[in-house]
């Protein structure tokens, strides 16, 4: 009967709701991550191969229930999700990269996602890296003001499911050494994933979540 009553009582409430916003360079796989997620959640997702490069924004609310997507929380309603993710899947062209600090002062965690693979015409890894980790650092980090602070910064290298990908050391190494520039101590991690696959999502979810809840007093979610 407890039970019973839990559960309509929680499909009823206000939901607290975080925005979460995917940034990345174009092709590193934003919009993807955002289908998986919609996919985990039981919800309508595209088909990973009909994604088209995005123009504007792709928006999507993401029930949570306790730290875990739908598909891993054993729940079979998404109803009975204790908080929402709003998750912003933002253009990662030149031009608009400049929009993403507008986004800063609402959202509540900073998803930074980049492309891990290396194919023959990357014979210069360091290259490839060296323009993630520069808007990383220009249009990401150095844009982050005072009221930012404890936004967690969540790194995925994504596309992990290719032969050949940077090892993930490295790429702690080039944006541990960003973020320790700044005067800020942001709460970051670097995690292997795969959009497509899945791999690592729910990790992934897990450490955001966590950080989300514990912030909830000095970044409270909007109640929807
Ligand atoms: N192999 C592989 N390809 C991926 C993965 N994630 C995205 N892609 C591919 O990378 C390309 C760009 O993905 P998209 O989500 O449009 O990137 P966006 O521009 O950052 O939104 C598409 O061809 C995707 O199928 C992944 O985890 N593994
Ligand atoms: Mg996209």
């Amino acid at each position: 009967m407890f039970h019973l009553v839990q559960s309509i009582y929680n499909k009823i409430k206000e939901k607290p709701e975080y925005s979460v916003l995917i940034l990345g360079i174009e092709n590193s796989g934003k919009t993807t991550f955002l289908e998986q997620l919609k996919k985990k959640s039981k919800m309508n997702f595209k088909n990973f191969n009909k994604i088209m490069p995005t123009m504007g924004q792709n928006v999507a609310n993401i029930p949570i229930i306790g730290e875990n997507l739908l598909e891993n929380s054993g729940a079979l309603d998404r109803r009975n999700n204790d908080l929402v993710l709003r998750v912003w899947d933002l253009s990662g062209q030149k031009k608009l990269r400049k929009l993403w600090s507008r986004y800063f002062d609402k959202c509540h965690a900073i998803i930074y996602i980049l492309d891990s693979s290396l194919d023959e015409k990357d014979e210069n890894m360091s290259a490839k890296m060296a323009d993630v980790v520069s808007v990383f650092k220009n249009d990401l980090l150095s844009l982050l003001n005072t009221n930012n602070h404890n936004i967690p910064i969540l790194i995925l290298a994504n596309k992990q499911d290719k032969s050949d990908v940077v090892d993930i050391v490295d790429l702690k190494i080039a944006f541990n050494q960003e973020l320790q520039k700044t005067d800020e101590d942001f709460d970051s991690r670097i995690l292997p994933i795969s959009a497509v696959t899945g791999e690592g999502v729910d990790v992934a979810v897990n450490w955001l979540v966590t950080r989300l809840r514990r912030n909830s007093e000095t970044r409270p979610p909007v109640y929807k």
